[in-house]
C-alpha cells in the first residue's frame, strides 16, 4: 500500500491538514515516518519554485501523487461555480496554471471546493452547467500533457455541489473526459454513503486518488471507520494509487502522522493477498 499525506506549501486556513509550510523539514520529517508520498496543496503554483519541490521530495525518494487546490477557494474565493464569469474563467485558469507542475511531478490535480457551491440567486442546474463546462476546458488543456484530473465528492456541511460518490459517477459522465476521475475521501463518505464499501466498488477503475481520515477527521485508527472493510473494496477495484491522509494535526501532527502509518501498515498485513497496490 502505498501511502501519502497532505502537506501545505504554505499557511492556510483548512484546518484537516497534519502539515503546513516550512517544505524541507516537513518532507524530511514526512520521509523519515516511512511514508512513499507527499501530496501537495498548493494555492497559486506562482508561489512555489516546481524545480526546488521536486529537488526536496526526490532527494527524500518521495512521490507527489497529487496536487490539491482548494486553498484558491478557501483563501481566495474562486470557483467554477460563481455567478461572475470572470471569477469561474480565473479559476479555470488557476486550475491550468498546476498542469505544467503536475505533468513533471506525475500528480493529479484535485478539484475539491474549487468547484464551489451554489450560490444565491443561481440555480443548481445552472451551477451544475457551470461546473462541467469548467471540467471539461481543464481536462483538455491538462490531456496534451497526461495530466488527469479528480473531483472530490464533498459532504454536505461545506458544498452543496457533488456530495455523494453516485453524484460524482454521473458528473463524470456528463464530463465526458477520460482524464477525469474521482477521489473519494473516507471522512465524506462516512456522512454522505449509505454503504462505504459498495460506493467504492462501484466507482470501479474511475478512483484515481484517495483520502484517509478517521470519523472524527482524526488520523485512521482514532475514529470508527472500518478501515479493514473499507480498503479491501479500494483494492478490489484494482486501485494502484495512493492512500493519502488528509486529518487534523491533532493531539499534534507529528503524532498524528506517526499514528497513522502504524496503524495502516498494520492493517496492511491483514488485507487479503493481492488486494494492496
Ligand atoms: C479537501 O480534500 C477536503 O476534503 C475538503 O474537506 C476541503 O474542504
Ligand atoms: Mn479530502
Amino acid at each position: 500500500m502505498k501511502l501519502s499525506i497532505v502537506l501545505s506549501t504554505h499557511a492556510a486556513r483548512f484546518q484537516a491538514v497534519a502539515f503546513k509550510g516550512d517544505c524541507e523539514s516537513n518532507v524530511n520529517k514526512i520521509a523519515g515516518l516511512g511514508y512513499d508520498g507527499v501530496e501537495l496543496a498548493i494555492r497559486d503554483p506562482k508561489l512555489v519554485d516546481g524545480t526546488e519541490l521536486l529537488r526536496i521530495v526526490s532527494d527524500h525518494w518521495l512521490k507527489v501523487p497529487a496536487i490539491g487546490t482548494g486553498q484558491a477557494w478557501g483563501e481566495e474565493g474562486l470557483s467554477f461555480t460563481d455567478p461572475d464569469a470572470t471569477v469561474r474563467a480565473a479559476a479555470v485558469e488557476r486550475t491550468i496554471s498546476h498542469v505544467p507542475f503536475a505533468a513533471r511531478a506525475g500528480a493529479v490535480i484535485v478539484i475539491g471546493l474549487l468547484r464551489g457551491i451554489v450560490k444565491p440567486g443561481v440555480t443548481h442546474v445552472q451551477a451544475m452547467d457551470w461546473l462541467v463546462d469548467a471540467l471539461q476546458r481543464c481536462c483538455a488543456a491538462a490531456r496534451p500533457h497526461g495530466v488527469r484530473l479528480v473531483l472530490e465528492p464533498i459532504c454536505r456541511y461545506e458544498t452543496t455541489l457533488i456530495n455523494n460518490l453516485t453524484q460524482g459517477l454521473d458528473l463524470l459522465d456528463r464530463v465526458g473526459a477520460e482524464n477525469m476521475g474521482l477521489m473519494p475521501d473516507t471522512f465524506h463518505m462516512n456522512i454522505e454513503e449509505p454503504i462505504i464499501e459498495d460506493s467504492i466498488r462501484a466507482c470501479g477503475d474511475r478512483i484515481f486518488h484517495f483520502h484517509i481520515a478517521d470519523s472524527n477527521r482524526w488520523y485512521p485508527g482514532a475514529g470508527h471507520l472500518d478501515f479493514p472493510r473499507i480498503l479491501e473494496a479500494l483494492f478490489s477495484t484494482g486501485y494502484q494509487g495512493f492512500v493519502s491522509g488528509e486529518f487534523m494535526p491533532l493531539p499534534d501532527a507529528d503524532t498524528s502522522a506517526r499514528q497513522s502509518i502504524a496503524f495502516l501498515r498494520a492493517l496492511e498485513s491483514q488485507l487479503p493477498a493481492g488486494s494492496k497496490s
